[in-house]
């Protein structure tokens, strides 16, 4: 059944944080934030500085079988929908709730809507999470022997794009592991990396481009001994000895035994498979060369294993451990799931009603967005401190459901029971709901984007971090209009260059996107002082649009670095209301009455891409001969309802919700 069990995952530059040599580094590392349940991301005063003593990598299984066909089926498949309008579905696969029969569902809705891999407003906001993240490459699904060549040209040109416009953005490599694994790996290869193509995007590993396959191409989740067709086979080759090719076992088998020579001279090559205790009759989790994209937690055996040995190993070095944020629904072992308590009781939409939190020491209902097995399986691998991580998954967001009885796709048997039931009639093996997925991606709705953070703030804690930078002393800016004396400042706080790009693309199921909410592409911010005030620069791809405009330009300040306090901790706000050309508002949010209410007019300046801001100093409550406050920038959001407000329209300085730290002193 795992044949559905499909990952990628790709794997970063050794030991280069950023990659690319013009590439612009955003120092994301520095940036602070706090998350929908209260999670900070820790800096490096709680991880302590960026770990140099040998490279840490992150991969994630990036998913791209969300194919353009997919427009044009009909109807919106979703579980989490279909249960919410009729619980008795979750038993009954034939419940008129199920607008389809079986095929592929979304456990839920994405953040972006139902998207398309070829999107690329999605794969450019994708790329720019992931990179401010931490996240160093990512893993392309070939594991069922089909090639999304349309997808990778779509997502790759796109992120050469983006490196051209001065961003950074993940390196990439293949996984492929069932059906004929060989050939799949010979076309791959000869359509891109023979032919050199999209090669600065190569994630290497030992030296070589990294390949994840399956090292026993006879054996695979379906049984293998599936024929291995030779594209490149030369029956002249087998008794020409005038043939270049002669006896070159690459040309000269009609099917592939194994990979051919050019294939394991040019990869560096590793098994890649879940991590049971054993597969194919032998050990498989935390053995020699085997990496895994997720643990078999509800097998005792595995769940026995201390974290060093549930790493593979390379020359009997420490070398992959997975972490995802959940398993299967098949292994009834969900986002809730824990060792010592296994999965709590499920409700009528098959989740868990409660259940304790451990890093919370409390316990809360509706658990499943709480990151329960998540945290467990990274608490582990940090403890374990491999050489790569690998993340399963991003963006997997669909699965299949089967007929109960049944292995998947085929009349051979399958599973009885469905979450211990055994008057379900149907089944699902990777997703299911918003217990039972391992989905990184933000979702709409549900816990919006609760797990990105959580891994984020993690991968802070496997490599460490930057020290945030400092401001030092006061700086003679003549607020006249001229910004030339900004050149004197040198701590940038920069933002991802032309992620104002407009969506204009198909969805599933008929559903078009269209997002022209990207204006003013804000890239660079400083900040100055005075006796009296706080200075504030920005600036811009292209000369500002007017003033005028819709939430133009907001400045959002959280002044106690409380996010405990004010607006989401946002205690200021600067051009919610903007007076003139030269002068703005500032605002202080009030609890109490839930709103910002006016505390000054200010001045302001812009000339063409740049502008500046006085605030006084007293008026931030930020006197004295140091100061630390968080702040950021957000043109055109469509309104400031929460934090996931400034995720998805316009653009925000930095990304999301993390905030830039201002450090200053005298
Ligand atoms: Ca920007
Ligand atoms: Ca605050
Ligand atoms: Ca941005």
């Amino acid at each position: 059944m795992n044949r559905l069990c499909t990952h990628l995952l790709a794997a970063l530059l050794i030991g280069m944080p950023f990659i690319g040599a013009k590439a612009q580094d955003l120092m994301s590392d520095t940036w602070v934030g706090t998350d929908a349940l209260g999670r900070h991301m820790p800096t490096s005063k709680e991880v302590g500085s960026l770990k140099k003593d040998k490279a840490r990598t992150v991969g994630i299984f990036y998913v791209t079988w969300h194919t353009q066909d997919l427009h044009n089926r009909s109807g919106i498949a979703d579980v989490s929908k279909v249960l919410q309008a009729d619980p008795e579905a979750r038993i009954n696969g034939n419940s008129p709730a199920w607008p389809g029969g079986m095929g592929s569902w979304h456990w839920g809705e994405p953040e972006y809507g139902y998207f398309l891999s070829r999107d690329k407003y999605v794969i450019r906001h994708d790329m720019s999470m992931l990179t401010d993240a931490g996240v160093d490459v990512l893993i392309f699904d070939v594991t069922n022997a089909v090639c999304y060549y349309d997808e990778w040209d779509t997502i790759l040109e796109t992120m050469e794009q983006m490196k051209k416009e001065g961003n950074t953005v993940p390196k990439i490599c293949f996984w492929a592991y069932n059906g004929p694994v060989i050939t799949t790996i010979q076309n791959v290869y000869e359509k891109y990396y023979k032919k050199e193509k999209y090669r600065d995007l190569w994630f290497y590993w030992g030296g070589k481009p990294l390949l994840l396959c399956n090292m026993r191409p006879d054996l695979d989740a379906n049984g293998g001994g599936v024929t291995n067709p030779n594209p490149n086979f030369d029956a002249d080759a087998v008794t020409n000895t005038a043939n270049p090719h002669y006896g070159n076992t690459d040309y000269t088998e009609k099917n592939y035994k194994f990979y051919t020579r050019e294939v394991t001279d040019f990869f560096t090559m590793r098994n890649m498979w879940w991590g049971y205790y054993e597969w194919g009759g032998k050990r498989y989790v935390g053995t020699e060369d085997n990496w895994t994209f997720g643990l078999q937690m509800n097998d005792k055996s595995v769940a026995d294993l201390s974290p060093k040995q549930l790493a593979s190993t390379h020359q009997g070095r420490l070398e992959e451990c997975s972490v995802t944020p959940a398993q299967h629904p098949i292994s009834i072992t969900g986002k809730s799931w824990r060792r010592q308590t296994s999965e709590p009781k499920l409700n009528q939409y098959d989740e868990p009603d409660s259940a304790f939190v451990p890093w919370l020491g409390k316990t809360v209902k509706n658990p499943s967005g709480y990151g329960i097995y998540f945290q467990d399986r990274w608490d582990e691998a940090i403890q374990a401190d491999p050489d790569f991580l690998y993340l399963n998954d991003w963006n997997e967001w669909t699965a299949g459901k089967y007929p109960i009885g049944k292995a998947p796709g085929s009349d051979a048997d399958g599973p009885q029971e469905f979450l211990g039931r055994k008057n379900n009639t149907f089944f699902f093996v990777d997703q299911y709901n918003a217990e039972f997925n391992r989905t990184i991606e933000p979702a709409r709705g549900q816990y919006t984007d609760n797990y990105y953070m959580q891994m984020a703030e993690n991968i802070r804690r496997y490599k460490g971090a930057r020290p945030i930078p400092v401001n030092h002393g006061f700086t003679p800016i003549r607020f006249d209009g001229n910004l030339n004396d900004w050149q004197n400042v040198t701590t940038k706080y920069l933002d991802t260059r032309f992620d104002t790009f407009h969506r204009d693309h198909d969805g599933y199921s008929g559903l078009h996107f269209v997002n022209n909410s990207g204006r003013n592409d804000i890239v660079e911010s400083k900040v100055a002082f005075n006796a009296a005030n706080v200075f504030f620069y920005v600036q811009t791809s292209a000369a500002l649009s007017p003033c005028t405009d819709h939430n133009w330009m907001l400045l959002l300040i959280d002044a106690d670095c409380n996010s405990k306090t004010g607006w989401y901790g946002y205690d200021f706000i600067v051009n919610y209301n903007v007076k003139n050309s030269s002068q703005t508002t500032l605002m202080r949010y009030s609890a109490k009455e839930k709103q910002w209410k006016a505390v000054a007019v200010i001045s302001y300046r812009m000339k063409g891409n740049e502008m500046e801001i006085a605030v006084p100093r007293k008026l931030l409550g930020l006197l004295g001969n140091k100061a630390t406050f968080d702040f950021k920038w957000a043109d055109n959001p469509q309104n400031l309802k929460d934090p996931i407000s400034l995720c998805t329209d316009g653009d925000t300085a930095p990304n999301r919700r993390f905030n830039y730290r201002c450090i200053w002193t005298r």
